[in-house]
């Protein structure tokens, strides 16, 4: 093994050359403020950061959670030029649709982290990276290596390429050369353009986010755990949210520059709709749905209750059909999902 200097230099340029935009390392120390924020906010119950061992309050001590951790690389991509079409983006979040966030092993993304690693290993430097599970705070981690600082909307922003950025943050058992910096927010005092475009109302005044009134919160959650007062808000979206992003004019050049299309998505608008998902069967789960939203829901059920809340919030009759045979046919939930949908739909039409 070469000396740090030249080995730092050596991993940062593997890591642009596959294609990561930004990379940088930090050191293996806890984030400090982190857990004191997570505290503070409403709305973590489900990680149950009441206790210290939770799972995303030892995401913050890179060496106590990840045993033999020295430094920790943070990769980031980019992804926000991507022509994403615009009947996509009604209903799924460009995080999932670019493919990028933890991707399976088995994915072209997930190649990417493969070979990354397989060149570390190459240079004598063990990953320590967890490939399926969430391991490490990535925003707090990129902000240390000095990548990005920090928006009122909670997001992560890296200068030119806004906040359309997903992390990759791989610990390394080798002590590389680290950059610690001070987080900072980079937003004007008095804007407050992505609290007010928040559909339903997650974050307070100065930006603190609430995870349980999140819009990807509730398209998760089992039907048992889905808030109404949230289902009611979150419009035609089955699977996260942009409006705090899309507001923000830290982001306006990149939402008004050129775009490469990507043709799978533009195969999947055509393929994609509400009424096929909530009747998803194996063959629609496998072409249209995993490929991107195999992040956190298992169970196929939940995307079925997802798009009769949708049908519901739309208040279109010609829905109608078929959430009454979802109705008739679906599961217990979605069932219940399928009537209130229904129901809703009958209550806007009477409206009118
Ligand atoms: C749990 C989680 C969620 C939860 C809770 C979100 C949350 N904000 O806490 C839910 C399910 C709701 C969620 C939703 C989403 N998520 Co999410 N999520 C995560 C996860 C696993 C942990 C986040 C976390 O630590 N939260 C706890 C809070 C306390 O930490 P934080 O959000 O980083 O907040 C810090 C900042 O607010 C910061 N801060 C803000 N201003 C300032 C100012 C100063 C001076 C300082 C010091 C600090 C500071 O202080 C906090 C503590 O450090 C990360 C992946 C990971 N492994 O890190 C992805 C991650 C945050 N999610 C991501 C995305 C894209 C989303 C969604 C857009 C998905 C979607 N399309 O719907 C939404 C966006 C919600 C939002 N406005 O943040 C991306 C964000 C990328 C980016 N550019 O920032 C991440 C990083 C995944 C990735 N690998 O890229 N997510
Ligand atoms: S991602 Fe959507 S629901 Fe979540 S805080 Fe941003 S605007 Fe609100
Ligand atoms: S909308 Fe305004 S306050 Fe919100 S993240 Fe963007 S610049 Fe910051």
């Amino acid at each position: 093994m070469g000396n740090i200097g030249e080995l730092t230099k050596k991993v940062k340029r593997k890591a642009l050359e596959l294609g990561f935009a930004r990379v940088g390392v930090t050191t293996a120390d806890p984030i400090e403020g982190y857990e004191d924020e997570l505290c503070r906010r409403h709305g973590y119950d489900l990680w149950n950061v009441a206790d210290s061992e939770s799972k995303l309050r030892l995401a913050a001590r890179p060496r106590e959670k990840v045993p033999g951790a020295k430094s920790v690389i943070s990769l980031v991509r980019a992804v926000g030029r991507i022509d994403y079409p615009d009947g996509l983006l009604e209903h799924l979040g460009r995080i999932y649709l670019s493919r990028a966030y933890l991707p399976p092993d088995d994915t072209l993304e997930g190649k990417r982290v493969l070979l990354f690693e397989e060149y570390l290993e190459s240079l004598g430097i063990h990953s320590l990276y967890d490939h399926t599970n969430m391991q490490l705070v990535d925003r707090a981690i990129a902000a240390r290596a000095g990548l990005v600082t920090y928006g009122r909307n909670n997001f992560a922003y890296a200068d030119e390429l806004g906040s359309f950025i997903i992390f990759v943050t791989i610990p390394v058992d080798v002590e590389l050369e680290c950059e610690v910096h001070e987080p900072r927010r980079g937003c004007p005092d008095d804007c407050r353009k992505c609290v007010d475009a928040c559909p339903t109302r997650a974050m307070d005044d100065d930006g603190a986010l609430d995870p349980s009134r999140c819009v990807l919160y509730s398209n998760f959650r089992p039907g048992e755990y889905k808030d109404p007062a949230v289902t009611a808000l979150i419009g035609q979206r089955v699977h996260g949210c942009d409006a705090c992003q899309v507001a923000c004019p830290r982001n306006a050049h990149v939402l008004a520059a050129p775009k490469a299309p990507d043709p799978y998505l533009d195969w999947l608008a055509g393929a994609f709709s509400l009424e096929e998902m909530l009747f998803c069967d194996e063959a629609y789960y496998e072409a249209c749905i995993r490929p991107v939203m195999f992040n956190y829901i298992r169970d196929i059920d939940i995307f079925r209750q997802n798009a009769a809340i949708a049908m519901g919030n739309s208040g279109d009759v010609r829905h109608l059909p078929a959430l009454r045979r979802a109705a008739a046919e679906g599961s217990e939930q979605v069932r219940r999902f399928a009537q209130i949908a229904i129901e809703q739909i009958e209550r806007t039409a009477a409206e009118l």
